[in-house]
């Protein structure tokens, strides 16, 4: 078995102990970081298709989601960029009653190495909580707020709107999530919407730089 097909094998079975230790094997061994990242977002699908089909439950689930966190503390230094945060302040959260962050997380990464200084609200994150951020933070030229779960689309609706009816200006709102579509981010208000931590890294540069 390849060192990656290694990597991807034991988050899904959520072995946290080992998981930092074989995605630092497969560097040495020249794998490239993106590659492995995207073996670990690939076994998060697995996981979920198990979830789905009952072959496993929520704390599994947790589990695969430590061990995935876990392989990219390993990677966030090859990944993350020098820049000098030139296009101000990204304040970034998971809406209200979604607990999922994983992918929130590298979209901070991402976004990050764009050249944004990055206030993360964590999860759970009520939309006055955004508003609030955009008036405590300096320079705050971004807003991302993510979204995993179909039920907490109506809290993403309402920190865009939020923050939209809050009167303050000068920041662009990026949203994104799996349930997520661009027609969805259209309707819900939000200046732009990408699929992943890639393409919101690209995006988020071309929304405060337009
Ligand atoms: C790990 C996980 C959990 C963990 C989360 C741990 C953590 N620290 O994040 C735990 C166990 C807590 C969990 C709980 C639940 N989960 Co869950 N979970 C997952 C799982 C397996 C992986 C999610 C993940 O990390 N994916 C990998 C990352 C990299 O991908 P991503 O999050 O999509 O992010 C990428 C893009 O979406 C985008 N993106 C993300 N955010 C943003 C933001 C912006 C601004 C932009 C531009 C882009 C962007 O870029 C990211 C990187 O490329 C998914 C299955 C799946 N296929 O996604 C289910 C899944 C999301 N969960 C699901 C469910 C149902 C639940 C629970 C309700 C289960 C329950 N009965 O309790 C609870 C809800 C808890 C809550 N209130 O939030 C369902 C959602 C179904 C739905 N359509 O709503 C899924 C799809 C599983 C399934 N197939 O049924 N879960």
């Amino acid at each position: 078995m390849s060192k990656i097909a290694e990597v991807k094998a034991k988050v899904e079975a959520g072995k946290t102990k080992l998981v930092a230790g074989l995605v630092q094997e497969a560097l040495d061994e020249g794998d490239k970081a993106e590659d492995i990242l995207q073996a670990m977002v690939d076994s998060m699908g697995v996981v979920g298709d198990k979830f789905s089909t009952g072959e496993i439950f929520v704390p599994e689930m947790l589990i695969a989601a430590k061990a995935m966190a876990k392989g990219v503390e390993v990677l966030k230094p090859l990944m993350a960029g020098d820049s000098a945060s030139s296009l101000g302040t990204c304040v970034i959260g998971t809406v209200a009653g979604d607990l999922h962050d994983i992918g929130k997380n590298l979209v901070s990464m991402m976004i990050e190495s764009a050249g944004f200084k990055i206030v993360d609200l964590g999860v759970d994150v009520p939309a006055q909580k955004f508003v609030d951020a955009v008036k405590e933070n300096d320079n705050v030229t971004l807003v991302a707020c993510s979204g995993l779960l179909t039920t907490t689309m109506p809290a993403l609706k309402e920190a865009v709107q939020t923050l939209k009816a809050s009167g303050l200006t000068g920041f662009k709102v990026i949203v994104g999530g799996a349930p997520v579509t661009p027609e969805y981010a259209v309707e819900v208000g939000a200046d732009g919407y990408a699929p992943d931590a890639g393409s919101a890294a690209v995006k988020a540069k071309e929304l405060v730089t337009a």
